[in-house]
């Protein structure tokens, strides 16, 4: 699938960018949006000429959540044979660092993507929320697990609870998102940090979202069993000989990703 009709990509350097674009329903997420992203994302992570991923949405809409007009009718047994989670698990576990680059509504299934990215990069017009209470119902794309260890139980429970949206101001005092930038430099800014990401060894990228992930998900003594493994596997990269001896002639390293 290279056609897509919700989403446009692009590769601009080393770096992939997946622009969501449904403006008609401020980008929420069907069916096809879902599909056409993990698709995307799947093949930027298996070329080795892409060492960061860009997610965007609009000026006005990263995006505004599920599509409800979708969900309306269904049952629960619809939602759960339907396996609409399962492409999301494949997004999750993308090996390449992705970056979310978040102007305008972050809601529900927004926020929930959102957070299945490595950084969060907002505009200072942002707004993060998981309202799905306000529709009878409740996060369902890892809102109530991610958002509590992005922001900690209580603000989570604030968010979740009351359906309230908040401003990228208070999501950075929050740790949800890395860096607040003004609206208008959004893109230029997320590149030139998605350009930084792009221009280090890929085996080391590799390893080292593969060990953030593992702090998101194991006790601590685990985690660091993977970190100390994972770091002794990389002496055996070509890069790391590169990186050292670039260091100490005092050149910037010419990695190959080998
Ligand atoms: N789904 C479908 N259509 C939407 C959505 C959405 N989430 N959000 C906006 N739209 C549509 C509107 O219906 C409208 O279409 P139309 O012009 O045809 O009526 C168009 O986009 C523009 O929206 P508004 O006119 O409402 O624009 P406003 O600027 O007045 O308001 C808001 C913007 C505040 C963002 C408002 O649109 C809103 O509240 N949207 C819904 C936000 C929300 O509740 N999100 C959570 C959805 S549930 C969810 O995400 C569950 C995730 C887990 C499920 C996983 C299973 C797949």
């Amino acid at each position: 699938m290279t056609d897509y009709a919700t989403i446009i990509v692009e590769t601009r350097g080393r770096v992939g960018w997946i622009t969501i674009n449904r403006p008609e329903a401020l980008n929420a997420l069907n069916t096809q949006v879902c599909a056409e992203i993990v698709d995307a994302a799947t093949r930027f992570d298996a070329d080795e000429g892409i060492g960061a991923i860009v997610l965007t949405g609009s000026e006005r809409a990263f995006a505004a959540g599920a599509d409800i007009k979708e969900m309306e009718a269904k049952s629960g047994l619809d939602m759960l044979m339907g396996d609409h989670f399962g492409g999301w698990t494949t997004f999750a576990a993308v090996r390449t660092p992705v970056i979310a680059a978040v102007a305008g509504y972050a809601l529900g299934g927004g926020c929930e993507l959102a957070m299945m990215c490595d950084l969060i990069i907002a505009a200072d017009t942002a707004k993060f929320g998981q309202p799905e209470i306000n529709l009878g119902v409740m996060p369902g794309m890892g809102g109530s697990q991610r958002l509590i260890r992005a922001v900690g139980y209580y603000k989570a429970a604030d968010l979740i609870l009351t359906g309230r949206t908040m401003d990228a101001a208070e999501a950075e005092r929050a740790g949800l998102v890395s860096r607040v930038v003004p609206a208008a430099d959004l893109l230029d800014e997320v590149g030139k940090v998605a350009d930084t990401i792009a221009s280090k060894s890929l085996p080391s990228l590799y390893a080292a979202k593969a060990a953030l992930d593992a702090a998101m998900e194991t006790p601590l003594a685990e985690g660091l069993r993977f970190e100390r493994h994972v770091f002794a596997s990389l002496f055996d990269t070509a890069d790391q000989k590169e990186g050292m001896a670039a260091f100490r002639e005092k050149r910037p390293p010419e990695f190959t990703n080998r």
